[in-house]
């Protein structure tokens, strides 16, 4: 008989750097503090995790659960979504900042479900080591994952949902990891070129199938570069070709870190309606620009606004 296992793992569709890091991390932190625990996906990893990134000496575990282990959900709440080889009966914790299932994890789990509005899950697994006491053992490739994961997820720390926290984490964990002070500049623009290398594997990879409301396009692709206008210049058609081929009601929003907007595409005027009965954007040539840029979470968060009596 093999020893019981917490397994931390996230979302079924693709893992991003935040949740990447996420479940490196505070598997690094369970095993600390004496809990056996390994870092679990079934996910393809998404062009959020550049090539320097995959280069740190570290990576998931290899390791089937079994039938005693434990479930921690990082940087996912919604239980439609999250990696196949959860058992939801046996989830023991959640850390994570999308909306949308508060209730849900706190009638199950009480206090142990962290689910609140924050840059990253990435900052919350920082808290955590901060809390423990841990933070001088933290290694150094978990200190430079957790620090990118919230450059990424707070989009430069120019997104709406980015807090005190989320900055002080990264000054922390950058100093920690030696991370150079270009990084961010280093990072997005490492990320743009993955993604204009292989542009439909980027859309399929970042892509959800909004069933929640009806007040966001069916198919919402995102993406996060350096520049985007300068992507959408010169791939514009074959954007709007590929996500036609996923269905009518699309929308792509490409967040731009070097000048702080969301360009968002969509063809559709029931599509470009529903983008801007949220936000008052103008659409021309089936694109609409808006500053500052929001992240789809957030659109998400105003589409479930809309939807509330009152
Ligand atoms: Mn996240």
């Amino acid at each position: 008989m093999s020893a019981c296992s917490r397994v931390v793992t996230s979302g079924a569709a693709y893992l991003d750097i935040d949740a990447y890091a996420c479940c490196i991390a505070y598997a690094e932190l369970l095993n600390h503090q004496g809990i056996q625990a390994r870092a679990v996906s079934s996910a393809p990893l998404n062009f959020s995790i550049p090539r320097t990134v995959l280069g740190w000496p570290c990576a998931l575990d290899d390791y089937r659960p079994g039938a005693g282990d434990e479930f921690v959900l990082v940087d996912v709440s919604d239980h439609h979504h999250v990696d196949p080889v959860v058992a939801l009966d046996r989830v023991v914790e959640v850390i994570d900042h999308h909306p949308g299932f508060e209730t849900y994890w706190a009638q199950r789990l009480g206090p142990t479900a962290e689910i609140r509005p924050i840059g990253a899950a990435a900052t919350l697994v920082f808290l955590r080591w901060e809390a423990a006491g841990l933070l001088p053992r933290i290694s150094e490739h978990s200190a430079a994952l957790l620090a990118t994961a919230i450059l990424d997820n707070t989009l430069n720390f120019r997104g709406q949902m980015t807090t005190p926290a989320d900055r002080r984490a990264y000054d922390v964990l950058a100093r920690r990891a030696t991370l150079a002070a270009n990084w961010p500049a280093q990072y997005f623009t490492e990320c743009q070129a993955a993604i204009e290398s292989d542009l439909t594997a980027a859309l399929a990879a970042d892509m959800k199938r909004m069933a929640a409301t009806d007040n966001l396009p069916q198919v919402f692709a995102q993406m996060t570069v350096w520049d985007a206008a300068a992507l959408i210049h010169r791939h514009h058609p074959m954007i709007g070709r590929w996500l036609s081929g996923q269905g009518d009601d699309w929308v792509l929003n490409a967040i731009s870190i070097c000048d702080g907007k969301s360009y968002l595409l969509a063809q559709a005027p029931g599509s470009q309606g529903k983008i801007s009965r949220l936000q008052p954007v103008r659409w021309q040539a089936g694109v609409a620009v808006l500053e500052p840029s929001l992240q789809r979470k957030e659109w998400v968060g105003l589409a479930l606004q809309v939807g509330l009596p009152g």
